[in-house]
């Protein structure tokens, strides 16, 4: 099976000034990210404000990467939603619209309380696009759920047929550690967390999906090369770079500072959506000063 490798951007949806998603603007960021060395497309996830959006908007969004990625890069759409149905109806869509892969978060305000019941959860999602790849993902910060991640993949690996892995967005390296060697490695675990990406590769990590790599694919692709040629300070000096642009974005609401950040590169992606708060024209001043001072730009 298809497996994700190397540096997979968690993509934004731009929004227009009205805050009515902007379809137009997802071509010219598809072909920069592409130009710039990302191997795949990770869709309304967190980053693209999937759980902001209405089922029509993501599926609009969706079909409007797919489309542009014309098949260069795999297009991984999330389809994570608390209604399950709706959940379902969206992996249908990927599927339609010739997506690669899906991936989905378990519902997260009522919480799933067993291994079995997340089984139950995802399954009925995954059968939605029975042709494709499913990675479940793993994002318990934000979902709530603090199931054993462990547990559900050696029980869900028999029972959800395209299950094929999970996106883990977490910091436990020696439980991403236990999900990559899990029957032999049968599972392609991909790392959510950007600013740990050098620790994951000494795990074992091939693959990982974040928001950062819109902005500074570059940056970890010279981190990942000098990983594998052995040169581990350099390495470093790379990952140090990356936990500094990290804080510096973290100083604002973060996905409304990314948004920015890729303005101030020439894609206009707008503002955020409510509940996270898009940034001021004197913030966004301020964090292009403390991105230079950082030597980011
Ligand atoms: C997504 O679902 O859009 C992302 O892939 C999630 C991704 O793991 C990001 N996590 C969150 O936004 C919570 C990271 O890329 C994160 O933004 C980065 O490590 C900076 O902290």
């Amino acid at each position: 099976a298809q497996k994700i490798d190397g540096l997979v951007a968690a993509t934004y949806t731009p929004l227009g000034d009205d805050g009515t998603i902007n379809t137009a603007a997802v071509a010219p960021i598809t072909n920069h990210l592409i130009q710039s060395g990302v191997s795949g497309l990770y869709v309304c996830g967190s980053t693209g404000e999937g759980m902001s959006l209405s089922s029509d908007e993501r599926k609009t969004i969706a079909a409007a990467y797919v489309r542009a990625a014309a098949g260069r890069v795999p297009v991984i759409v999330q389809v994570g939603h608390n209604s399950l149905a709706d959940a379902r109806s969206l992996a249908e869509h990927a599927q339609q619209i010739g997506a690669d892969m899906i991936s989905a978060t378990c519902p997260s305000y009522f919480k799933v309380g067993t291994v079995a019941g997340m089984i139950d959860c995802m399954s009925e999602v995954a059968q939605g696009a029975p042709d494709l790849p499913f990675y479940y993902y793993h994002i318990p910060a934000l979902t709530g759920s603090a199931l054993d991640v462990v547990d559900f993949l050696k029980i869900a690996g028999d029972r959800i047929a395209n299950l094929v892995g999970l996106k883990y967005t977490d910091t436990k390296l020696h439980e991403f550690q236990e999900c990559l060697e899990l029957d032999n490695g049968r599972f392609d675990v991909v790392w959510g967390c950007d600013e740990m990406l050098l620790g994951a590769l000494a795990t074992g990590a091939r693959g990982a999906i974040g928001s950062t790599y819109n902005i500074a694919a570059p940056l970890y692709q010279r981190l990942i090369t000098a990983f594998r040629e052995g040169h581990l300070t350099e390495a470093r000096q790379w990952q140090s770079m990356s936990v500094n642009m990290i804080r510096t974005l973290n100083h604002f609401p973060f996905h409304p500072a990314m948004k920015a950040v890729l303005g101030m590169q020439g894609f206009d992606m707008g503002g955020c959506r409510l509940p996270q708060e898009s940034l001021s024209g004197e913030d966004i001043s301020r964090l292009q000063a403390e991105l230079e001072a950082i030597g980011f730009f």
